[in-house]
């Protein structure tokens, strides 16, 4: 219908990504494709992400880096990506903290339930000092992690009821990312569930594996969760980052030039996809019920019996953690 067209009715009002300041590299320094692996779908902000990183090191190097994108977990899950990262096999990707608590365990505060209030907590926590000291964390694993990005606030989808209070969730059989926390958050709610690679997510809820699962409106909407979901609630129980990140060996050999490039890019792309998740996030849930799921947004005070109903997790985790990070992350939340 060329009339929706013409009122962009296709897609939402984006940021064009950032203009591309760099000085071009003209010597000859090498030639790398960057093999990119992500999870989620080519018109994601992740995806669209990763196309703007490869068109800023294709040109400030005059086409010397390029970047080939692998999406939808094509080359693996984010825990076999990264991998792939520390064999060499692949060179970048995008995981989710969520699985990288294997390398990282700290990462598991951004597991806690309602932790941040809003993305400009989730800015807070993320640029601050603690921020980069979690992602050098990585140094000597195998993997370098160059910039915090988002994924979002996670919202559960379900083929069997709509989720407006703890109740509601008890029984349900559902996917949660493979990591304690986000099992224990949801056992006390008295769910189901079973840890599972993203990867196999829709075919496990077409199949009736599961019941349902949870992850931000934009990957509800481009994984096409809405063809084999029967509900969509907005809960925002958590919020996980993305983190962009390559392999170390592969890094460490490259020309300090190229290096710093690469961090700029990522610095970059880090910006842009902030803004255009953010700027997709309502758009995706207005598609996503557009598309069939019945959609609810809870209420604060709805919010609130869910905030309470999960009060153990930090009881059973922030020890775990380190009382004392716990309470820094929150404070810089919280801004208390
Ligand atoms: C994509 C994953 C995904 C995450 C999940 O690789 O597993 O549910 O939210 O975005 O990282």
């Amino acid at each position: 219908d060329a009339d929706a067209d013409a009122e962009g009715s296709e897609g939402p009002d984006l940021s064009a990504p950032p203009e591309i300041e760099c000085e071009v590299i003209e010597e000859d320094l090498g030639e790398h494709t960057i093999k990119f692996g992500i999870g989620l779908a080519e018109d994601s902000p992740q995806g669209m992400a990763v196309q703007f990183f490869g068109d800023y090191l294709d040109e400030c190097t005059n086409g010397q880096l390029t970047v080939q994108l692998f999406p939808d977990s094509q080359v693996g899950d984010d825990l076999e990506m990264m991998d792939g990262l520390r064999s060499g096999t692949l060179e970048m990707t995008f995981p989710s903290t969520s699985p990288a608590v294997a390398f990282v365990p700290e990462l598991g505060v951004f597991d806690l339930p309602f932790l941040m209030p809003d993305v400009e907590a989730a800015d807070r926590v993320l640029d601050s000092e603690l921020g980069q000291q979690l992602l050098d964390e990585f140094d000597g694993t195998g993997m370098k992690a160059l910039a915090w990005a988002e994924n979002g606030f996670r919202q559960v989808t379900n083929s069997v009821r709509p989720i407006e209070s703890p109740e509601d969730v008890e029984g349900l059989d559902l996917r949660v990312m493979e990591n304690e926390i986000q099992t224990t958050i949801w056992e006390a709610l008295g769910a189901n569930p079973t840890t599972m690679a993203f990867g196999e997510v829709f075919s496990a809820m077409e199949q009736g594996v599961v019941d349902g699962q949870e992850n931000p409106w934009v990957t509800n909407l481009t994984s096409n969760f809405w063809e084999v979901q029967e509900y969509g609630s907005q809960t925002r129980h958590v919020y996980t980052p993305f983190i962009m990140m390559i392999g170390e060996e592969f890094f460490d050999e490259l020309d300090p030039a190229y290096q710093q490039l690469i961090q700029e890019a990522a610095d970059a792309t880090r910006d842009y996809q902030r803004t255009i998740s953010r700027e997709m996030d309502e758009w995706a849930r207005g598609q996503f019920e557009e598309n069939g799921p019945e959609v609810n947004v809870l209420d604060e005070d709805q919010i609130e019996e869910f905030r309470q109903a999960t009060e153990e997790v930090y009881d059973q985790w922030a020890p775990e953690l380190g009382e004392e990070f716990v309470d820094e992350v929150r404070t810089l939340a919280r801004q208390e």
